[in-house]
Parts: C-alpha cells; sequence; structure tokens
C-alpha cells in the first residue's frame, strides 16, 4: 500500500472511530464511508467507485443526485423551503394535483417519513371506524401481517413480529390483530364487527423480499369490500416503479383504499411522504385533528413533484420491469449452488442463501469489494435494489459480481 491509499484508509478508519465515539449504536453499517452520488453510483472517501444495489432502501429510485431533482430543490430552496400549514404555499396544490393524476387518487395527505404516513394511515382508520361504521368507542381494530415492516414509532412496532423491532419498547398500543401474511383464509377469519383495516404490505421487504401467492392481494380486496374494511397498502417501498408498475397494486388489477407512499417520492433529497385516498375515507380528518410542521412544505413539494417527473419522463417504471426481470434471470442462470432461491419483482429482488454457507453478511463483504454495495437482511438474504435508471450493461455486470462471489 503506498503513502496515499494508507492516509485514506485511515481516514476511513478516523470517521468509523469517530461514529463509534459519538454515535448511538442503532446500526451496523459496512465499513464504507461514503462522499458522493451520482445515477447509480457512488463515491467513498478513499475514491473508490460503487454500484449502488440498496438505493438507500428505494429512496433513490431516480439515481443519486438526479440534476433535475437538484435543480428543482435549489431553485425552490432559494425561494421559500416552509410556511407551515397555518398558510398555504403556491407548491403544495400543484403537487396535489399531479399526485392524484399520475396515481389515480382523489385526495392526498402529505407528511415526512414513512412511518409517519403509516401512522396517519392508522389514525385516519380509526376515526373512519368510529363516525362512519360506527364501531364502539375505543374498540377498531387493525389486522396487519405476521413478519410486517412498516416503520419504528412505538405503535408500528407494537404490532410487529421481530423481536429485534418491538423487544424492550413496551408497552405498546392495543387494537391489532396479526394474521399470517398471503393466507387470505386467515384474513377472513381475523375480520370481526370491529375491524376497521388490514394494513399490509404488498411484497414485503424487510422480511427478505416475500411475494403473496397470486391472487392473495385481490382476494383480500374482496374481504375488505364484503365486510366494510379499509384496505392500507403501504407502498413505501414497492411503491413508484421499484416492481416494475408504478404501484405494485397494479400486479393485482386492485386499488386500496388507503395507500402510502415515501421514500423514492423525493428521489433521495428530502423526506416526503403522503396517504393517498381513492374513496371518501380521508374526510373524517378537520381542522386541528392532524398535521405536521414540515408536511406539505413547498420545498417538499418542489422536490416530490420534480422526483415524479423524473418517473414518468424517463420511464423508470417500465425500466425496472425489463432491467429486472434480465437481471433476475441472469441470476438464476448462474444456478449457484449455494443460493437456495431467488425471488423479485421488478428491481425489488433477493438472493436467499443456503442456511450453511456462510452467512449474507460476508458476500455483501465480498460484494463490497468488487465494487457493488448491496445489504444483508436478517442472516441468509441479500437484496438487490438499485436505482431504477440501471441499464441492461449494469445488470449483466452486477450478475458478473455475484458469480464471482458466489
Ligand atoms: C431503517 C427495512 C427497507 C418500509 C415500509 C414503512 C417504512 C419502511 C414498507 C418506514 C422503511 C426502512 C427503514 C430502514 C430500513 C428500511 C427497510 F430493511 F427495514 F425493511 F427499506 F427495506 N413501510 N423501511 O420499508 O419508513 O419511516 O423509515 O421513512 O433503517 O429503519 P421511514
Amino acid at each position: 500500500m503506498n503513502d496515499l491509499a494508507l492516509e485514506r484508509r485511515s481516514l476511513t478508519a478516523g470517521y468509523i472511530a469517530v461514529e463509534a465515539e459519538y454515535g448511538a449504536k442503532n446500526y451496523k453499517p459496512l465499513d464504507v464511508v461514503l462522499t458522493r452520488g451520482s445515477g447509480v453510483h457512488v463515491w467513498d472517501v478513499e475514491g473508490r467507485r460503487y454500484l449502488d444495489c440498496l438505493s438507500a432502501y428505494s429512496a433513490v429510485n431516480q439515481g443519486h443526485c438526479h440534476p433535475k431533482i437538484l435543480e428543482a430543490m435549489v431553485e425552490q430552496a432559494g425561494r421559500l423551503t416552509l410556511t407551515s400549514r397555518a398558510f398555504r404555499n403556491d407548491q403544495l396544490a400543484p403537487f396535489y394535483e399531479e399526485l392524484c393524476a399520475l396515481t389515480n387518487s382523489h385526495k392526498v395527505l402529505p407528511m415526512n417519513s414513512g412511518a409517519e404516513a403509516v401512522e396517519t394511515a392508522l389514525k385516519v382508520a380509526r376515526k373512519w371506524g368510529y363516525e362512519v361504521k360506527g364501531v364502539p368507542d375505543g374498540q377498531a381494530e387493525i389486522i396487519v401481517c405476521d413478519g410486517n415492516f412498516h416503520g419504528r414509532t412505538v405503535a408500528i412496532v407494537g404490532f410487529s413480529t421481530d423481536p429485534q423491532s418491538r423487544g424492550g419498547f413496551g408497552p405498546f398500543a392495543p387494537g391489532f390483530k396479526v394474521v399470517p401474511f398471503g393466507d387470505a383464509d386467515a384474513l377472513e377469519a381475523a375480520i370481526g364487527p370491529n375491524t376497521v383495516a388490514f394494513l399490509v404490505e404488498p411484497i414485503q421487504g424487510e422480511a427478505g423480499v416475500i411475494i403473496p401467492p397470486a391472487g392473495y392481494l385481490k382476494r383480500a380486496r374482496e374481504l375488505c369490500t364484503q365486510h366494510g374494511v379499509i384496505l392500507i397498502l403501504d407502498e413505501i417501498q414497492t411503491g413508484l416503479g421499484r416492481t416494475g408498475k408504478l404501484l405494485a397494486e397494479e400486479h393485482e388489477g386492485i386499488e386500496a383504499d388507503l395507500t402510502l407512499i415515501g421514500k423514492a417520492l423525493s428521489g433521495g433529497f428530502y423526506p416526503v411522504s403522503a396517504v393517498l385516498s381513492n374513496s371518501e375515507v380521508m374526510s373524517v380528518l378537520h381542522p386541528g385533528e392532524h398535521g405536521s410542521t414540515f408536511g406539505g412544505n413547498p420545498l417538499a413539494c418542489a422536490v416530490a413533484r420534480a422526483a415524479l417527473k423524473v418517473i414518468v419522463e424517463e420511464g423508470l417504471v417500465e425500466n425496472a420491469a425489463q432491467v429486472g426481470a434480465r437481471l433476475k434471470g441472469s441470476l438464476e442462470a448462474l444456478a449457484a449452488p449455494s443460493v437456495k432461491e431467488i425471488r423479485g419483482r421488478g428491481l425489488m429482488i433477493a438472493v436467499e442463501l443456503h442456511p450453511d454457507a456462510g452467512g449474507a453478511r460476508r458476500v455483501c463483504e465480498a460484494l463490497q469489494a468488487r465494487g457493488l454495495l448491496a445489504k444483508e437482511t436478517h442472516d441468509h438474504t441479500i437484496r438487490i435494489a438499485p436505482p431504477l435508471i440501471l441499464t441492461p450493461e449494469q445488470a449483466d455486470w452486477i450478475a458478473e459480481q455475484f458469480a464471482g462471489v458466489l
């Protein structure tokens, strides 16, 4: 190693040491310190380039530092950033209009993080249950799925089934019932007179890209309609092109009552989330009953408008479908003996290793050495979720790196 390489290596170690000294230890990241990003690539402080196969958990679907989103952000930041909702701003109306037109929705409620969008939907569903469905006060029940991931607030982790997410954080909010994911009969059996909503991810991300059986969401939609239950689809990760459709619900030709989006709604520039409604459910909220200082702020709206425009203008949904299918095909063709299963839709792909294959973390570290950043989920699964601007050549390159490592 020459002097320059040594100096850079100690730079990385320095950042890691300072983080360890001052930071809460709620993460265990790969030992790579990133300083720049452009398109599908990121660069570390030592000058090495990587192809990003995580996309900040699907927040940078449009690619890193997309120039059009950057331009909108800088322009808006120099004009007006925050008014609060006590006053109106001239970015909110066009944001609503464009988002509703694109997603075929009637109403929008803008928030910031994904977890806030989930919390908002839970509040709306409960209020709808009391005011419209006639559920006795305090009795509203919401059904969720085993293996769910919807965020980190106390209410949300309270109905998580992952001991790591939930353990030690109680007492929790009551009123949630857990059913197995992908089992429509179990859902039907769980629905009672006080059930107000069914909250579900179209594809479970954190659980390891778990795709439910064909027809599951369609059947869930029918059951919800039949029993007067609000279907809430958490598309925070699956939405905005990731699975090869704008919203994953389109794979089964259904429409949720409440759809949650976040992450890529801003292309990774800024936390922006939203609850979309295609029914009158949202009308149960009145002034003063819900809100957020930053929700719907002009900077967020301007960034989100540009981020949505990029998805449409650059054909990212179609690209995710095509390049995703190619990548999944190449990974399957490897027929690596250490691989138990390859799952995925669009550019949301998971490679699950056999339990005796040495672990996903080790594979991620080997991929890192080859210039590919990916993240393990649980012990044996590697998720591949690059920006949706990925080219076929880059997809082939990813498959080659997996071939080399597996
Ligand atoms: C972390 C996973 C991804 C989500 C769905 C709501 C939220 C998320 C379907 C909350 C967030 C994140 C958060 C991130 C890890 C991550 C994740 F590994 F946990 F599953 F993306 F794959 N609904 N997902 O996936 O959104 O409040 O974070 O904006 O470190 O917790 P948020």
